[in-house]
């Protein structure tokens, strides 16, 4: 059974990626990533201009089908990020950067353009924890000027990541925008911005910025990624790959993402609930299912999701 993949042009030994914001902020946690079997490529935290502490404690919390977060982006600041790729890395990295407006967006892919750096960035336009800051992708002529304004100048091989939509016409809407530009890929979804969980014994919130509301991963959000994954592969030109996020615990879950057309597949809550040897298992429990199936390469069954 062959698990390879392909993130643009490079061979990668397995298709899974950790979800960007998780064991991705430090060097350390970083080359623990690069040193994990069965990760084919890493994402690093989304790196700001400004490094950033973050929202304040409690601002994680595992919940029994999946989290919350308010983590409010920390990150050690996009100079270290970029070093980090530059010259540390080992493994096939994508590089995270946010942005907390538009101009800062610019500034910071204009000194990317600049940069050594050819490989891959991902840019973050779905953070749902910042006080005060709308998930912009969820503004469709803002994300359109935004990305207008970034391919005027920018060469790179260059993706999104998006948060979830619920509406098929805002599926229409979010793929007319993104099938202007040369993006590399995008990667669906981000956390569902905004849950809210009650700790019923302590009748309180459970985690501290925002009165509680925070972004929910994990198997609650399962249906909700591969909505995402299926809705976008229907909708985006080909040259675009489809990164699958959301809701993996299983190797059926991951089959399932590869079903609706993912490329590659990202896995986050679990990880924090389990550990790094997550990958090693779901790898595992994916050939098994393969092998059950008679398919031999993740081709075999990429996008061929059948419909009743
Ligand atoms: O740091 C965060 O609060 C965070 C980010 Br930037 C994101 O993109 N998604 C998320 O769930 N948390």
């Amino acid at each position: 059974i062959d698990l390879s993949a392909d993130l643009f042009g490079q061979t990668l030994t397995s298709p899974l990626l950790n979800a960007s914001g998780v064991h991705c902020q430090t060097k350390e946690e970083l080359n623990d990533l690069a040193n994990t079997s069965n990760l084919g490529a890493m994402v690093t935290k989304s790196a700001t201009l400004q490094a950033r502490e973050g929202n304040p404690n409690p601002r994680y919390y595992d919940l029994e089908n999946g989290s919350i977060n308010s983590m409010g982006l920390p990150n050690l600041g996009y100079d270290f990020y970029l070093d980090y790729v530059l010259q540390e890395q080992t493994k096939p990295t994508i590089l995270s950067v946010a942005a907390l407006s538009a101009a800062d967006a610019i500034t910071l892919l204009k000194d990317l353009q600049a940069s050594d750096y050819q490989g891959p960035t991902e840019l973050n336009l779905s953070c749902p924890n910042i006080v005060g800051e709308p998930q912009l992708a969820y503004d469709f002529e803002a994300t359109d000027r935004v990305l207008s304004e970034v391919f005027s100048f920018y060469t790179k091989p260059l993706g999104v990541k998006l948060p979830p939509y619920f509406d098929l016409v805002h599926f229409d809407k979010i793929a007319a925008v993104l099938n202007k530009y040369p993006l590399t890929h995008v990667n669906t979804i981000n956390s569902i911005g905004n849950g809210l969980w009650v700790d019923v014994d302590q009748e309180q919130v459970v985690t501290k910025a925002k009165g509680g509301f925070g972004g929910l991963g994990g198997t609650m959000v399962l249906p909700t990624a591969l909505a995402n994954v299926r809705a976008l592969r229907q909708r985006l030109n080909d040259s675009i790959k489809v990164l699958g996020t959301g809701g993996v615990t299983s190797g059926a879950d991951i089959f399932a993402h590869i079903l609706c057309g993912a490329d590659l597949v990202s896995v986050g809550t679990q990880v924090m609930k389990e550990g790094l040897g997550t990958y090693d298992r779901l790898a595992e429990e994916l050939k098994a299912i393969m092998a059950e199936k008679g398919y031999q390469s993740l081709a075999d069954f990429r996008g061929k999701l059948k419909e009743l």
